[in-house]
């Protein structure tokens, strides 16, 4: 971790109080020198530092900046993780990053993306400064396409999991690909594969990641206001670098599971129903060019198809599509 991100940490440990530059500079095991420099990077990044002759440095307000190095730290795991400011889409950075053969798991994060997208081509919205845009790009060797069709709804466990484990609350799981909190959407999941036709194997899969973490100023735009919302309610905060490199480590650790081994016990699908919002209640089943059709969501089975109770009676297990939930 670089020098200015431990010393950022070491200041937060003792906030509120003043801490001398050089037991900052033992403590960390670096010179007074690089100490200085590692102040005014920090200040240089927007965080309010007062420093004062005799008595040393406190952190007075911590800037919200996403950090790779910070969500490296926090996921744990064997990834490169890079952060941008402002970017089209982490999909399709992903994208150029899968055809320039890059071979470990890269992980692209951005405060605003001007084209984010959803399923379908839809839109997603994601304004600079609120939100948490992330996409993973993963390219195991040999994975059979049905395996690698779970990625969705293991990333669906992990970013559940890392809001409640990060905000403390509870969040809930739309089948196949959204979180819910309070009744509102907070997190959006798209994934884009390519697949070796003649081998039926996967070439490489891109899980992104789109997270509502405060409410934009003026509230979200019109069509997805009684849509959306965020994680934090308003005055709340919460770190969006543990929140980026916590849903990293979840999902690392689901993956990993998947990849190893011929029969994955896939751990995460118990994380998946537990909080998953929709069985026993009444949907819709939502296909394109035809007529909703009313349904009840009866249960998720272990490749996380969600089993379907027609009016008729009949049953059907959906591997993926849309539902809504009928009130
Ligand atoms: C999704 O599609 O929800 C998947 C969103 C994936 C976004 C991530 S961000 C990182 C990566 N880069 C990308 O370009 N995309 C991924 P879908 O289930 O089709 O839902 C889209 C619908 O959600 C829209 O039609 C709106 O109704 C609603 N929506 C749009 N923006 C939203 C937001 N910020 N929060 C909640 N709902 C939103």
């Amino acid at each position: 971790m670089a020098t200015h991100n431990k010393l950022l940490e070491y200041l937060e440990k003792n906030s509120g109080e003043y801490v001398s530059g050089a037991d900052i500079a033992s403590d960390l095991g670096v010179s007074g020198t690089a100490v200085w420099k590692a102040v005014r990077k920090l200040k240089a990044l927007g965080h309010e530092i007062d420093a004062v002759t005799n008595k040393g440095y406190r952190l007075i307000n911590k800037a919200d900046l996403l950090s790779a190095a910070v969500i490296t730290d926090h996921a744990g795991s064997d990834v490169t993780v890079e952060v941008f400011d402002e970017v089209i889409s982490t999909n399709d950075i992903c994208k150029d990053r899968a055809a320039d053969k890059q071979k470990e798991v890269y992980i692209a994060v951005t405060d605003h993306q001007t084209g984010g997208r959803g399923r379908r081509g839809r839109a997603f919205y994601s304004p600079a400064g609120t939100g948490l845009y992330m996409s993973i790009l993963l390219r195991p060797s040999g994975m059979s396409a049905e395996r690698s069709l779970n990625f969705t709804t293991m990333a669906a466990a992990a970013v559940s999991q890392a809001i409640e484990e990060v905000s403390g609350k509870t969040a809930g799981i739309k089948w196949v690909n959204d979180i819910y909190m309070d009744g509102r959407k907070v997190c959006g999941i798209l994934t884009e594969a390519s697949f070796d036709l003649e081998s039926g194997t996967l070439d490489y899969a891109v899980v992104g990641i789109g997270i509502n973490v405060h409410t934009p100023e003026g509230g979200f735009p019109e069509e997805i206001s009684k849509i959306a919302g965020a994680v934090c309610s308003e005055g709340e905060t919460i770190d969006r670098n543990l929140l980026a490199g916590t849903v990293i480590r979840n999902f690392m650790r689901y993956y990993n599971e998947a990849c190893s081994g011929p029969a994955p016990s896939y751990s995460y699908m118990d994380e998946y129903r537990k909080r998953s919002i929709v069985i026993g209640r009444k949907i819709q089943v939502l296909s394109a060019g035809s007529e909703p059709v009313n349904a009840e969501a009866i249960a998720l089975d272990d490749s996380c198809r969600l089993i379907v109770r027609y009016e008729d009676g009949t049953e059907e297990a959906l591997g993926s599509g849309e539902i809504s939930i009928r009130l």
